[in-house]
């Protein structure tokens, strides 16, 4: 007859040892930790392939730390996971509080969205406020404020460092939009990312600043001209974090992984 499988009996005969429990988290062990989040649980959450865009999800499973959600009137090979303390969920509401648009569950149109009404129709509950984490821990404001100009990379061509606008500034994170370009492009960032730098940066660097879509005069783009053309301010450099250089130079050998390719060095 054969045995069913057991951790000791393969730690044994494969001569191995369990990593200590002492060295993880509490968060990590299960089923002891819990998250609190439910199943049929609703919230709103940044589609990961839209950086920009908080859609109305459904907590699909929970393991651990970790949530799977589902985008409401949508098929599941959308459904994504998440740690519960990510920043990147949100209770129902919040977009609404905040004046950011929300991704409506399909077929339901623009204005005639309820919260309340919804669940109740679809026999759903709201994920309730004191789940989420990033709503309950205070944070030193960053010195970013919406309406500020930068420089940022566009994350849809990487190669790119574009004018850009800090659209929205919440805790620490930063909605990027592109100056003049439609806001597929947008995506919220920390203010401690590296894909974003104070204006001159390219300048400084030597690299090529994308300057914004249709604008007149390319070549003699001026940022000290922009900002008062535009009226607006520059982000001030203090705002950004101060990485030590890393010393890595063009032309230089090393291992990477394939990020397409995940298993190859
Ligand atoms: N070839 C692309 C480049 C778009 C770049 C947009 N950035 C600057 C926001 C295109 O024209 O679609």
């Amino acid at each position: 007859k054969k045995k069913t499988w057991s951790w000791a009996v393969y730690l044994e005969e494969e001569r191995a040892i369990a990593a200590p429990l002492k060295l993880f988290k509490e968060h990590q062990s299960f089923p002891q930790s819990r998250n609190g989040f439910k199943v049929g649980m609703k919230l709103e959450g940044l589609d990961p392939c839209h950086p920009a865009l908080f859609c109305v999800l459904t907590v699909a499973e929970v393991q651990g730390y970790r949530i799977r959600l589902h985008f409401d009137g949508y098929p599941e090979c959308y459904d994504y996971w998440v740690n519960a303390d990510s920043w990147d969920v949100k209770p129902p509401g919040w977009c609404e509080k905040m004046g950011l648009k929300l991704l409506l569950p399909k077929g339901c149109r623009d204005g005639e969205f309820n919260w309340n009404t919804y669940v109740k129709n679809c026999r759903g509950q709201l994920a309730p406020k004191h789940l989420f984490k990033s709503l309950n821990t205070s944070v030193t404001p960053s010195g970013f404020r919406a309406g500020m100009k930068l420089e940022a990379v566009d994350r849809k061509n990487p190669s790119l460092i574009c004018v850009a606008t800090i659209s929205a500034a919440v805790d620490t994170r930063l909605l990027i939009h592109f100056d003049n370009w439609d806001d597929t492009y947008d995506y919220w960032c920390d203010a401690s990312s590296p894909y974003i730098h104070p204006v001159g940066y390219c300048e400084e660097v030597g690299l090529t600043l994308t300057t914004p879509a249709e604008y007149k005069q390319p070549k003699s783009f001026s940022w000290e001209k922009y900002l008062e053309e535009t009226g607006t301010q520059a982000a001030p450099a203090r705002a950004f974090k101060q990485r030590p250089p890393h010393g890595f130079q063009t032309g230089t050998k090393l291992e990477a992984v394939d990020k397409r390719n995940a298993m190859l060095i």
